[in-house]
C-alpha cells in the first residue's frame, strides 16, 4: 500500500503527477485554506503533508494525527509549524531554502524602488484621472542610489539583497544574530555589522528579512520607528508580526518615516484596514517568492523532501532540508 499524503494547497499538476507514482495523494484543488479542524481531520489518516505558510501545524494537530511522519513546508520560513512538538512526536519537518533567495531579493528591490520613488502612489493618482498638467515638484521621492541600506536579517536572502546594492553605489549596514564571516561581508557589498539602534538611526532604507520567532516578534515597534530618519523607507519581506502594524500605521500617518513597502502583515490576509487609507505605503499580497520558476522549484524541493522522508533509500537516509534531525 502506498503512503497517503495531503497537498494542502494546489501546486503544479506535474508535481502532483510525480508524487502520485509513489503516494496516494489527496490534493486541495479548491485551494481554499482549511480550518484547523478540517486540516486535523484531513491529516488524521495521512503519512505526510506538503504545507504552506498558511497551514498551522500545531502541537494539538500533531497529537491528533499519530500517523503523520513528515511535514514538508513549501516555504523557507516555518513559523507555522510547532517544530519542538513535531520533534517530540517523531515527525520530520522540512523547508525549501535557497531556491527562492534570488527571486525574493529581486522583489525586495522592487518594493524598495516602488516605495522610495512612489511608483504605485503616482500610478493610482494617474489612473484616477488627476493628471491634468505636468508639475516640476510632483511625487518627489527619496533617492536609492548612494543611500545607506540597512538590512535586518542577513541570511541568504539578506546577502542576495546586499549584493544587488553594489550597482546602486550604496553603503550597507546589517544586523543579524551573528556576524558574517569577512569573506561573506565582502561579497555582500562590503556590508558592515551594526547594532540594531545604530542601523535604524543611520539607514535611509531599511529592509527586514529575518525569520519570525517569539524573539523577533515586533522587532520594529514604536521605539524603533522613532529612531529612524524622518525621510526613511521601511520594507518588510519577512513575516507579519516582525513589525508592530499599529505602530507603523501611526508612524506613516504622522510622517515620522516617509514610506513603507509591505509584502507581509499581522493577521494577513486580513490586514489592518488603515493601511488602505494611507498613500505612503506600497502593499503587496505576500508574493516575494512568486515567480513561475521559483514557485516550481519550491514545489519540486518540497516534493523531494517528502519522498526522501517517506521512502528513504540506502543512499538517501534523510530529507535534504530536514530541520529537526
Ligand atoms: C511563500 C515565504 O510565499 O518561503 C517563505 O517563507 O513566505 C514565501 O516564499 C509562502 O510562505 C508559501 O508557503
Amino acid at each position: 500500500m502506498k503512503p497517503k499524503i495531503l497537498m494542502a494547497r494546489a501546486v503544479f499538476p506535474e508535481v502532483i503527477a510525480s508524487l502520485q507514482q509513489h503516494f496516494e495523494v489527496e490534493s486541495n484543488q479548491d485551494d481554499r485554506i482549511f480550518s484547523a479542524a478540517e486540516l486535523t481531520q484531513k491529516l488524521s489518516d495521512k503519512d505526510g503533508v506538503i504545507a504552506t505558510a498558511s497551514e498551522r501545524i500545531s502541537a494539538e494537530l500533531l497529537q491528533a494525527c499519530p500517523r503523520l511522519k513528515a511535514v514538508c513546508n513549501q516555504a523557507v520560513g516555518y513559523n507555522n509549524i510547532d517544530v519542538a512538538a513535531a520533534t517530540k512526536a517523531g515527525v520530520m519537518v522540512t523547508n525549501t531554502p535557497d531556491v527562492l533567495n534570488e527571486t525574493t531579493a529581486d522583489f525586495g528591490w522592487a518594493l524598495l524602488m516602488a516605495t522610495a520613488r512612489r511608483v504605485t502612489e503616482s500610478e493610482h493618482w494617474l489612473r484616477a484621472g488627476h493628471w491634468k498638467q505636468w508639475r516640476y515638484d510632483s511625487f518627489l521621492g527619496a533617492d536609492v542610489h548612494g543611500a545607506t541600506l540597512g538590512i535586518i536579517g542577513m541570511g541568504r536572502i539578506g546577502q542576495a539583497i546586499a549584493r544587488r546594492s553594489l550597482g546602486f553605489d550604496m553603503q550597507v549596514l546589517y544586523h543579524n544574530r551573528s556576524r558574517l564571516a569577512p569573506e561573506l561581508e565582502a561579497r555582500a557589498n562590503n556590508a558592515r555589522y551594526a547594532g540594531k539602534e545604530e542601523l535604524l538611526a543611520a539607514a535611509d532604507h531599511v529592509i527586514l528579512v529575518l525569520p519570525y520567532s517569539k524573539e523577533s516578534h515586533h522587532t520594529i515597534g514604536a521605539a524603533e520607528l522613532a529612531l529612524m530618519k524622518p525621510g526613511a523607507t521601511l520594507v518588510n519581506l519577512a513575516r507579519g508580526g516582525i513589525v508592530d502594524d499599529l505602530a507603523l500605521i501611526a508612524a506613516l500617518r504622522d510622517k515620522r518615516i516617509a514610506a513603507a513597502g509591505l509584502d507581509v502583515f499581522e493577521n494577513e490576509p486580513a490586514l489592518h484596514p488603515d493601511f488602505l487609507e494611507l498613500s505612503n505605503v506600497v502593499l503587496t499580497p505576500h508574493i516575494a517568492s512568486a515567480s513561475e520558476p521559483t514557485r516550481r522549484a519550491m514545489a519540486d524541493c518540497a516534493a523531494a523532501n517528502l519522498l526522501a522522508a517517506l521512502l528513504p533509500t540506502a543512499e538517501r537516509k534523510w530529507p535534504p532540508n530536514l530541520l529537526n534531525p
